[in-house]
């Protein structure tokens, strides 16, 4: 039987390229009896449904990362007690705290990176094959680093990732680079793939981008949803675009989207734990169906999804490159 992503069409009388889940947010702060919020979280096809890795902060505000399982990646069975990490292809390494997750499968496993707590921020790697037991692999930088997102394939023969080299607190600056490992344990090949923008040239990503979801193959090439940050005076805004990467050499930035595809205008994204937050991490798609739903953290409090078609998002970014 085919497996059905979540959709729901385009509401009548809107002519935007993506559009907001009816029922959103799809899971709410509370979800779990010890979570004080339940955002920037992660989800990916498992077995007849779907696996997804969660950022939960406690009501301590700890921070660390919880597994779930769904039929129709809409209604979410969480787990109620974090992740427990075994050694992976190194020593077990401090962890002060887990957040921002993304989930990708490369061959015959899920990988799990996050932002890992080691002296400051950096980017945590693990592996799985059934979303119970999780093994630690080395860190893949040194403190600051935050938004590490694997590519779904090897790319010339190494495991690819997307981060954001940052400083230890709320970065007030920040860009998009690309690493390569033969193994997922020693990095390197460090290339910029691209930067927060010029204020006049689109202000809602001048201050700093950091990549979202894992990059989706598609005929133009890798289709990533980044969020972009302006520094307002009444602090970060942070709002969705598109980027289309070179398949062979996605260090090169074939189209990325001048106007963002969704900003922070209803009531759960306005209002939360940090106001303005759209902060997606995670894709399921239907490409022979043309269909693309995009979850994402809304004001740091809870997950929310959103719709698209993948070509019309493509035939946009082109159109409204930067
Ligand atoms: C970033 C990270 C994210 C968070 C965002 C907005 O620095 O901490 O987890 O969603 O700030 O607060």
């Amino acid at each position: 039987m085919k497996k059905e992503i979540p959709w729901q069409e385009r509401p009548k009388g809107s002519t935007d390229v993506m559009w907001r889940y009816s029922e959103n947010p799809i899971i709410k702060r509370d979800a779990i009896p010890s979570s004080n919020s339940i955002f920037n979280s992660a989800v990916i096809p498992y077995k007849d449904g779907y696996a997804g890795v969660f950022r939960c902060d406690n009501k301590a505000i700890q921070m660390n990362i919880f597994a779930g399982f769904s039929d129709d990646g809409i209604n979410w069975s969480i787990n109620h007690d974090p992740i427990i990490m075994q050694e992976g292809n190194t020593e077990m390494i401090a962890s002060d705290y887990k957040y921002d997750p993304r989930v990708t499968f490369i061959e015959d496993r899920y990988w799990i990176t996050w932002c890992n707590g080691y002296h400051g921020p950096t980017i945590g790697i693990a592996y799985t094959y059934d979303f119970k037991e999780f093994f630690q692999c080395e860190n893949a930088f040194l403190p600051f680093n935050r938004n590490g997102v694997l590519f779904p394939e090897k790319i010339n023969g190494k495991y690819a990732m997307l981060s954001r080299p940052s400083d230890n607190g709320h970065t007030p600056f920040g860009d998009i680079f690309i690493s390569y490992s033969p193994d997922m344990k020693y990095w390197g090949e460090h290339r910029s793939v691209m930067k927060a923008t010029p204020f006049e040239d689109s202000a809602w990503q001048c201050t700093k981008i950091g990549a979202g979801s894992v990059p989706v193959l598609t005929e133009e090439g890798w289709l990533m949803f980044y969020h972009g940050v302006i520094h307002t005076c009444n602090g970060f805004r942070y709002a969705l675009g598109a980027a289309i990467l070179d398949k062979k050499s996605p260090d090169i930035v074939k189209y990325r989207t001048k106007p963002y595809l969704l900003t922070p205008s209803v009531v759960y994204e306005l209002v939360g734990d940090v106001p303005n937050v759209i902060f997606p991490c995670a894709t399921l798609q239907d490409i022979k169906e043309d269909k693309i739903a995009v979850y994402y953290g809304a004001a740091d409090t809870v997950v929310a999804l959103a719709f698209g078609r993948i070509s019309e998002i493509i035939a946009f970014t082109k159109e409204n490159t930067l």
